[in-house]
């Protein structure tokens, strides 16, 4: 029974995971830096600060496979993303190589490639355009885990997420709209599947409007069930309270587009 630890565990995608992973990874262990406060008592859990690597090496001893969805998750200052996603992945993938841990899940985010625009359909071979720091964390993620792959042999798995949850809450997220169950089939392939090597995967459910290729996902056994067009009133209804956002509602990358921007809002009449 291989051990898993996932990290995050007291985030929003952790709280959920931590609910559906283990009937199928019964030897699960829980960090953060926190414990959840609703910590059950057959749940295992070992507190540590991914910016210190003792503590990270700590949580990685005797694990076979790790899904990493601890740090920061949204835009912050540069010191917060600093210390949780750039120092905070790198002890992670160093200290798990060092620990002898044979395969990672690092959840990278749509943010990644937040500056395409939303008619451009991507793979996961596009350049990374960032649309924030959080978004240049993950691009920097991806490289890391793409570094130990290649040269160390561990087998990794990036998830660009899209938006997880029940439902989709807007109209942007009708295109990459990921239901809790469709993570988990993701995160199965990736700590299970034979050919990995390192692979990139978009984190989106069945979602007709979808601006990704997801088909290396596909070719590797996805078969997503959440579709966000059952949800399309709900999220068309919500995205009527919301305000105009003329650079978020172009890019891919939505309101982390729009914060701070000072660009040149003519390239995107001219991209039109
Ligand atoms: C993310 O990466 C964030 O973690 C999440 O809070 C959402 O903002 C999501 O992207 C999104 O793009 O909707």
């Amino acid at each position: 029974m291989p051990r898993i630890l996932m990290t995050g565990a007291s985030g929003g995608i952790g709280t959920s995971l931590r609910k559906l992973l283990p009937p199928i990874y019964p030897d699960l262990l829980l960090s953060d830096l926190k414990a959840p406060a609703d910590l059950g008592r057959g749940e295992k859990f070992k507190a540590a600060d991914l910016a210190n690597m003792a503590e990270v090496e700590a949580i990685c001893e005797g694990v076979d496979g790790i899904i990493h969805f601890g740090g920061y998750s949204v835009e912050g200052p540069w010191d917060a993303i600093l210390q949780s996603n750039i120092i905070g992945c790198y002890n992670l993938f160093e200290a798990a190589h060092k620990k002898g841990v044979k395969r990672i899940v690092f959840a990278s985010s749509n943010h990644a490639v937040g500056f395409y625009p939303r008619y451009h359909r991507i793979g996961t071979d596009v350049t990374p355009r960032p649309d924030s720091r959080y978004g240049v964390s993950k691009a920097f993620g991806e490289a890391v885990g793409a570094l130990y792959a290649d040269k160390h042999g561990m087998k990794v798995t990036c998830i660009r997420i899209g938006n997880f949850g029940d439902k989709p809450l807007d109209h942007r997220r009708l295109s990459i709209w990921l239901k809790p169950e469709d993570l988990v089939q993701l995160c199965r392939i990736g700590l299970e599947h034979p050919d990995i090597h390192f692979e990139i995967f978009y984190g989106a459910s069945n979602n007709e409007r979808s601006w990704w290729d997801n088909h290396r996902a596909i070719d590797l056994g996805y078969r997503p069930t959440g579709r966000a067009e059952d949800f399309r009133e709900h999220a068309f209804a919500e995205q009527a309270k919301l305000k105009p956002d003329p650079v978020g509602d172009f890019y891919q990358g939505g309101t982390f587009c729009g914060m701070e921007f000072d660009g040149d809002k003519k390239r995107i009449i001219d991209l039109k």
